[in-house]
């Protein structure tokens, strides 16, 4: 499985209402998810920066490029938008990060 990695921008003041959020991570966004091919997501917060880190494995058959087309993430983003640094269409402004060390 490939694991990738990439930041995202949380808004001063937010970590509270976020980790609330994921705490109650709406079923059917955890099934599309792992429809995805997505497993062992984890998103981490500096506290200082606000920098989100989210590091996840995928199935090689992965669909994660279609999600951005997905009623279900399209209202998850708009639901969080309040919160992060977000595109005009609620997507949340992500950096893909550069794997430079492993250790298994
Ligand atoms: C984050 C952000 C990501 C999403 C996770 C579940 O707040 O919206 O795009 O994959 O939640």
């Amino acid at each position: 499985m490939e694991q990738i990695a990439f930041t995202m921008q949380l808004r001063a003041g937010c970590a509270a209402e976020y980790q609330r959020r994921h705490d109650a991570l709406w079923p059917e966004l955890a099934g599309l998810l792992h429809d995805a091919g997505i497993r062992d997501y984890s998103i981490f917060l500096d506290p200082g920066s606000g920098k989100l880190f989210a590091v996840l494995r995928r199935l090689p058959t992965h669909g994660m490029d279609a999600l951005p087309d997905h009623p279900v993430m399209q209202r998850w983003w708009e639901y969080m938008s309040d919160l992060m640094d977000t595109d005009a269409d609620h997507r949340p402004q992500s950096q893909a990060l550069l794997p430079m060390f492993h250790l298994s």
